[in-house]
């Protein structure tokens, strides 16, 4: 249905871009206004009359381009209408052109289902936009009547009134319940907010999120950043991470995102592609080359710009943020820029900056009325190059740089260049810590990847005091995540509806019948853009399908204390339990025990329950070497 989607969509769009550029031809032929205003030209002295006749018809077009808005505005809040004027002209064309009863039934059928279709997709596409909060409709209007107001006023006071009434004239769109003004209203937010919070998914599967789960914070046609929703708002089981947040950046090949700080501190890790980030704090500058595996920390308020250098390859950036001033909130502040992405030097008043810079307001507006063409911009290769060239002078280029035998620089840090901390034929795990790069300590956060084999799984295991936030960046599998809080409120909502006047507070533990502990397992398949949260203390299982490798990159909280707790393999915890302690626990003898704790004699990476049925235990396929080798070439390739 996605790709329908996609695929439909353009369609619809150049169908009505034809449509509008038609209706803008028309309009040139009849517009009473252009009319008048040539014959006003007409009558001036000949020098001045084909510049006033250009400004006729520019106002002309401004006007049409409006109209196009405002069809497209409709288009967006009445999708119908425009369906149903397609049907319209379907139905039509049947008539025109199909001769036989069967023939033209048929054809008319066939506008039916069209219609119904779109109006579907085009109902789910308004949707998905709003779950995605892609609303970048309300901030474009806003600017275009800006400029607009700029290009017609030219004194300030009438400007800055101009524009002041732009701005009116949104919060109106708002009161009036329009549904795309949610950037230019933080109450419209918080209720969009609530609302989430009301579909809080707290009841069957909190830990688990996909693709639509994440939101796009900027989005043009060479890339986009997409930050997953707020973990508290998803359940108040992750109320512990609530002030971090996880986003992605996707950089298209040969594109620079511009410069820009944001008010949280971040660790990335780079999923995919290679690439320089700058990154700007007082009056330094520091250029990382950055590729697959690498690893950085980013300040809160430096200014950082990326370049994706590769010519083909998209450059995939996972970040977990921090954000320093509101909790679980963050934005991102473009200082250079124009109109799009908007300076916030602009939103400063003109007489303010005209102070600031000494300068004349043209001057200003010629720096800052500039930029338009979004966040992320085409680079040339020659751009691209002498960025690349000076940033590998900078004296960081791993892994030349002043880092160990493991290519650690100042700035990043290679995960997949360090020895895996477990390796077999079913996988192995490359993890980094403060440890290993001290930049982690900042945040208390470990990154690590997982490459589990095809048909092998990751041992279950526990955090003692980690959070894991997981990314599936390759690969199918599933997870299984055990958790007492949800069986818990599940049995808790079970007996309120039986026993709903009982008091509601009652010890739980003390209840007959309710005594001892109880789980709910979470399951989930897994594929590559799905995020899962495993919250400290609880057990949790990997498996990789049959047929690929399941690599899965994962940041954890709570770092320095915390330690892996493996449940069954080798280095199983419970094997050290003294024969006493064995036999009491489990109410048999101590030699059953054994052999059932020890019959496993592989460690973290272990043969998947699939594998096993038909292997009966012998092993996966052997796919880990083969990783390790493709990341060894990778590296000697630099
Ligand atoms: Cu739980």
């Amino acid at each position: 249905m996605a790709t329908n989607l996609r695929t439909l969509l353009p369609l619809l769009l150049l169908a009505f871009l034809s449509l509008s550029a038609l209706c803008t031809i028309s309009q040139a032929k009849e517009d009473p206004q252009l009319r008048e205003c040539r014959r006003e030209c007409s009558q001036k002295p000949r020098q001045q009359r084909e510049q006033c006749e250009e400004r006729c018809w520019e106002k002309h077009q401004q006007r049409g381009r409006e109209q196009e808005r405002e069809r497209e505005r409709e288009l967006v809040d009445n999708p119908k209408g425009e369906a149903e004027k397609r049907y319209g002209q379907c139905r039509e064309q049947c008539e025109e052109t199909q001769h036989g009863e069967a023939q033209h039934k048929q054809c008319v059928e066939h506008c039916q289902q069209r219609y119904e279709q779109e109006i579907r997709e085009r109902g789910q596409e308004q949707g998905r936009e709003r779950g995605q909060g892609k609303e970048v409709d309300p901030q474009e209007r806003v600017r275009q009547c800006r400029k607009e107001c700029r290009e017609e006023h030219g004194e300030r006071q009438g400007r800055q009134q101009c524009e002041q009434r732009c701005e009116e004239r949104e919060q109106r769109r708002e009161r009036g319940g329009g549904r795309d003004d949610l950037i230019l209203n933080p109450r419209r937010e918080e209720q969009e907010e609530e609302e989430e919070e009301r579909e809080e998914r707290g009841g069957e599967n909190p830990y688990v999120f996909k693709q639509e789960d994440f939101k796009h914070k900027l989005e043009t046609e060479h890339g986009n950043i997409r930050v997953l929703k707020n973990f508290a708002k998803q359940s108040k089981l992750l109320l512990g991470i609530a002030n971090y947040r996880l986003a992605v950046v996707e950089l298209n090949p040969r594109t620079f995102l511009l410069p820009n700080h944001w008010d949280a501190d971040d660790v990335c890790y780079v999923v995919k592609g290679r690439g320089t980030v700058t990154v700007l704090k007082k009056e330094e500058k520091e250029s990382h080359e950055i590729r697959q595996g690498d690893i950085m920390k980013v300040d809160a308020g430096s200014v950082v710009y990326v370049i994706n250098s590769d010519s083909r390859e998209k450059l995939i950036i996972v970040k977990l943020i921090n954000p320093v001033s509101t909790p679980g909130k963050f934005e991102a502040f473009f200082g250079a820029g124009g109109e799009n992405p908007e300076s916030f030097y602009r939103a400063f008043s003109d007489e303010v900056l005209e102070a600031a810079f000494n300068t004349q307001r043209d001057k200003i507006e010629r720096i800052f009325g500039k930029q338009r063409r979004g966040p992320i911009v085409r680079a040339s290769e020659e751009q691209i190059r002498a960025m690349t060239r000076r940033s590998s002078e900078g004296g960081h280029l791993w892994p030349f740089g002043e880092g160990g035998r493991y290519g650690e620089s100042k700035g990043t840090f290679n995960l997949l260049n360090k020895r895996p901390t477990f390796s077999n034929q079913h996988g192995e795990l490359y993890e980094a810590d403060s440890n290993d790069w001290r930049q982690l300590g900042d945040l208390d956060v470990k990154v690590s990847l997982a490459n589990i084999t095809s048909g092998s799984m990751l041992a279950p295991f526990y955090n003692s005091r980690a959070t894991k936030i997981a990314v599936v960046v390759q690969g199918q599998g599933r997870v299984e995540i055990i958790c007492p809080h949800l069986a818990k409120e599940s049995e808790t909502r079970t007996r309120r509806s039986r026993e709903r006047y009982e008091e509601e507070e009652e010890d739980e533990l003390n209840r007959p019948g309710q005594q001892g502990q109880r789980y709910r397992t979470i399951r989930a398949n897994l594929s590559p853009g799905t995020v899962f949260v495993v919250p400290a203390g609880h057990p949790n299982v990997e498996i990789a399908s049959r047929d690929e490798n399941l690599q899965i990159m994962c940041f954890e909280t709570r770092a320095e204390k915390n330690q892996r707790i493996f449940l069954a393999g080798r280095n199983n915890l419970l094997r050290k339990m003294e024969r006493e302690a064995k036999e009491l626990a489990f109410d048999t003898s101590a030699r059953k025990v054994d052999e059932l704790f020890d019959s496993q004699r592989e460690e973290a990476f272990v043969p998947g329950p699939e594998s096993r049925r038909s292997q009966h235990g012998s092993g996966g396929r052997g796919h880990g070497r083969e990783f390790i080798e493709s990341v060894v070439e990778a590296v000697a390739g630099m």
